[in-house]
């Protein structure tokens, strides 16, 4: 082994040592979309602005396709100091915050503009603050779209279409007890194993939204998509609160401004992504049509409305308070 060093090593070190200032902090960012879906997009401009704002101090690093685990896992991972920053879609959350369980009762926003007011207004800072005891600090809402149920059978038409269908669900009991309600069976099950279980028909469905439905592959597998439309949730850019608490104040002003200008971003880049989405697997000859009777979706959902409030008599505030914002 030679003990010298080379002058091209030496040059390589020195560019090294010039890129990074001493001080820089890399954040390990996790990403369960390719890097080329709204989210993925928006999340490196993230990192951009941050990056170069900060002069190099922090240095966010996006790790795309879920390469560092399930989300539920990734949540705890944000919790305990594996990772620095996520965007995190508050389904599964609902298992660790509670209040968030919120946003998983079906059909709780009329659209996409009713969850945007609801979420860039004081109800979802009162989300922010409960996710902020839990060590999790939001600092702006990605949009996701509506879900809707896909499958390999047939076209869903009234919850009786579900019969007999086995679905996968994300983690969370809300969801397992939406599709008993409608009559089909659910299990929870890790996003990156759904193509495989379509495939081999250890479940017949699942349900999410047109670029999902898309990037996943899941089409290829799932001929019929339904637009029951019976999820919108919202989406963060969420920081451990570690992390956050080891900033300056001046970098956390500039780490929440570039979080609402990607948030920006990204909701302008959802629209387009739906509709290219929805026409690729349209084109690829899934069969897409609307339920043709939506009420009744909404009314098997009461029961869920009925025994969520029972159990948690504190957080009917705020479905009061988002209804109020649809009257
Ligand atoms: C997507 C969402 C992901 C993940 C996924 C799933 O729409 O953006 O965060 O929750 O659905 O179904 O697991």
């Amino acid at each position: 082994m030679t003990k010298t060093i080379t002058t091209t090593a030496l040059a390589a070190l020195i560019a090294g040592a010039t890129a990074l200032p001493s001080a820089a902090e890399e954040w390990r960012g996790w990403n369960i979309h390719p890097e080329d879906y709204p989210n993925g997009v928006a999340l490196e401009s993230f990192a951009e602005m941050v990056a170069e704002r900060t002069e190099g101090r922090i240095e966010p690093q996006v790790y795309h396709n879920g390469v560092l685990g399930a989300q539920p896992d990734a949540i705890e991972q944000l919790r305990n100091g594996g990772l620095d920053f996520a965007n995190f879609n508050m389904g599964p959350m609902g298992q660790i915050v509670s209040a968030t369980n919120v946003l998983s009762l079906p059909f709780l926003f009329t659209d996409l503009d009713n969850m945007h007011e609801v979420m860039d207004g004081e109800i979802g800072d009162r989300f922010a603050d409960a996710l902020a005891e839990e060590g999790i600090i939001a600092l702006s809402w990605f949009d996701s779209g509506a879900r809707s149920f896909y499958n390999t059978e047939r076209a869903i038409n009234t919850p009786a279409d579900l019969d007999g269908l086995k679905f996968r669900v994300m983690n969370n009991d809300l969801y397992v007890q939406m599709v008993d309600q409608l009559g089909g069976n659910a299990t929870p099950m890790a996003y990156s194993e759904v193509y495989q279980s379509l495939s081999t028909g250890v479940i017949d469905g699942a349900e999410n939204n047109w670029p999902s439905f898309d990037t996943s592959n899941h089409f290829e597998v799932a001929g019929f998509y339904s637009n029951t439309n019976h999820l919108i949730l919202p989406e963060c850019i969420c920081i451990s609160a570690d992390t956050w608490e080891s900033v300056s104040d001046e970098d956390k002003e500039i780490v929440r401004e570039a979080a609402v200008a990607a948030a920006e971003e990204q909701r302008e880049l959802w629209a387009d992504s739906s509709e290219e989405s929805r026409q690729k697997v349209m084109d690829a000859g899934v069969q897409v049509n609307d339920v043709e009777d939506p009420a009744a979706f909404q009314e098997a959902m009461q029961p869920i409305y009925d025994q969520f409030i029972e159990n948690n008599p504190d957080l009917e505030s705020f479905i009061n308070d988002i209804r109020a914002t649809q009257s």
